[in-house]
């Protein structure tokens, strides 16, 4: 049976495995691993986006959010998210809903008192190609404050990644993916979703890792975005999926060559 929006399932990592995680993101559209991340390293990571944010303006509209700040180019300004980029569970999800993939939009955000809900969006809707699509676009989001309710838990739809029609707003029922902090939530990329308000007197802190099939064009230009000598010193799977891959016998490809080439 499908869940209700009441009662989303949550996973705790010791029993997240890939199989389980696939499982709830066809069922739902969405899939909570609780507690993937220590106290520790949430400290860590929180402490490191801090240093960032203090630089970043609140956004320019009501999708990007006048009191929320966004930490686009993730991966030349941090290098706390690498090893969640090529985290086992993740690529092991990637391989299963995707295959072979890349890392489209990775983004910090910090939404701020006061801040509304996002308007509803499914990521993959960025792609012009019609309804249903196939699967291009799955995406995770890395609590790194406690997700509640007050301030501005992701709203998820359950189920609407399975919807055959769109739906008028008024009949779309969301519910807050709360969850705490440390804790993982794989969404897929035709799932209803939006940031919730902030009514608290704190922001609240997460990051957005999410990847494209790498086929594609990512939502991102990292080649651009990630100088060139920060790429060099990550590990070659990290390159791959920020732009340094090739897919299929020739995407993206660089004058005949592999493109880690031009890294050396
Ligand atoms: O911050 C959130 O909870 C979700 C944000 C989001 O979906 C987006 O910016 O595309």
């Amino acid at each position: 049976m499908p869940t209700t929006p009441q009662e989303l399932t949550r996973l705790h990592r010791d029993e997240a495995t890939v199989e389980r995680v696939v499982e709830l993101l066809d069922r739902d559209g969405l899939a909570i691993v609780e507690d993937y991340l220590s106290p520790e390293q949430v400290a860590a990571k929180r402490a490191d986006l801090q240093r960032v944010l203090d630089e970043v303006p609140t956004g320019r509209n009501e999708f990007e959010g006048f009191e929320t700040r966004r930490i686009y180019a993730l991966f030349a300004k941090t290098r706390a998210f690498d090893e969640e980029a090529v985290d086992p569970l993740l690529t092991g999800v990637l391989d299963r809903v995707l295959g072979d993939a890349q890392l489209s939009a990775p983004v910090g955000i910090s939404i701020g008192p006061g801040e509304s809900a996002q308007p509803l969006h499914r990521d993959d809707a960025v792609y012009p190609l019609g309804d249903p699509k196939p699967e291009l676009v799955l995406n995770t989001m890395w609590a790194l404050d406690d997700f509640t309710e007050a301030n501005g838990a992701t709203l998820v739809a359950p189920g609407s990644h399975r919807w055959s029609e769109p739906r008028p707003p008024e009949q779309v029922e969301t519910v807050p993916a709360t969850m705490p902090a440390g804790s993982v939530m794989f969404f897929r990329g035709s799932l209803l979703h939006g940031g919730g308000a902030n009514r608290t007197d704190r922001s609240r802190l997460g990051v957005i890792l999410h990847f494209c099939a790498a086929w594609l064009r990512p939502q991102e230009n990292h080649v651009l975005g990630v100088p060139r000598e920060v790429v060099r010193e990550l590990p070659p799977r990290l390159q791959d999926l920020l732009g340094y891959g090739v897919t299929g016998p020739f995407v993206g490809n660089v004058d005949g060559r592999h493109p880690r080439k031009y890294l050396a």
